[in-house]
């Protein structure tokens, strides 16, 4: 089995990826990595991910970056966790459009609410910078809501989508968004709460997250 470093900030999109580590019952060493602390824009992690972002899983000494990328390579290493669709072409390129959705639709948008000057430095742009990501994202939301009418689960059984949008609603009740005209998703947040894999994967971010002030 190869050796598996996995380099996460608490609480960023990492966590997508965290969450399948776990449910694959995977081996892997975890290397908290904090965003807020610059950790990612250091000359020994740039060396490694140019980027400067995380997640990224280092695979026997082969750096491997971007969630849709690892979580792939997740599904072809320990496929009894199923974390994509097995068995049917379609739908596992159908599982796949729905996270890199994730990635390249939801994440981007939600980000202009963490980092406001990053997309317009005009003064006072801020608050205007929000409300439009307010929009865009309960737009985004609304599809979520939808996919996940009559299903606990996006895909019918769990799979790497749920993992990746619980992200994102977790990331709502922090920036305190409103979320009432989506209840599915807010049973499906409760639903993958319960979920062993998902706990060990919390706790984990948390105990990383109350370790950062003594971090370099
Ligand atoms: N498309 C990438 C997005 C990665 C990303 O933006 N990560 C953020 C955290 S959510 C990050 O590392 N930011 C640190 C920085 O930009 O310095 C993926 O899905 O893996």
């Amino acid at each position: 089995m190869a050796k598996l470093d996995f380099y996460f900030s608490p609480g960023a999109c990492s966590l997508a990826t965290h969450i399948c580590l776990e449910e694959a019952g995977a081996t892997f060493t975890p290397k908290p990595t904090y965003t807020r602390k610059g950790q990612t824009r250091t000359p020994e992690y740039l060396a490694l991910n140019p980027k400067g972002k995380v997640p990224m899983l280092v695979i026997d000494g082969k750096v491997l970056t971007e969630n849709t990328a690892i979580i792939t390579y997740l599904n072809r290493s320990f496929p009894n966790a199923k974390l994509l669709p097995a068995g049917d072409a379609l739908a596992e390129a159908e599982a796949l459009a729905f996270i890199a959705w994730c990635a390249s639709g939801i994440h981007p948008v939600m980000g202009r609410f963490f980092g406001p000057q990053n997309f317009c430095d005009m003064p006072d742009s801020a608050d205007n910078i929000k409300a439009l990501a307010a929009k865009a994202t309960a737009a985004n939301f609304a599809l979520v809501e939808k996919a996940l009418a009559g299903k606990d689960w996006v895909f019918g059984t769990w799979s790497a989508a749920d993992a990746y949008i619980f992200v994102f609603y977790n990331w709502a009740t922090k920036l305190g968004l409103d979320m009432s005209a989506c209840p599915n998703y807010g049973k499906h947040f409760e639903r993958m709460q319960q979920r062993p894999a998902v706990q060990r994967a919390m706790a984990r971010e948390a105990e990383a997250f109350a370790a950062m002030d003594k971090a370099a």
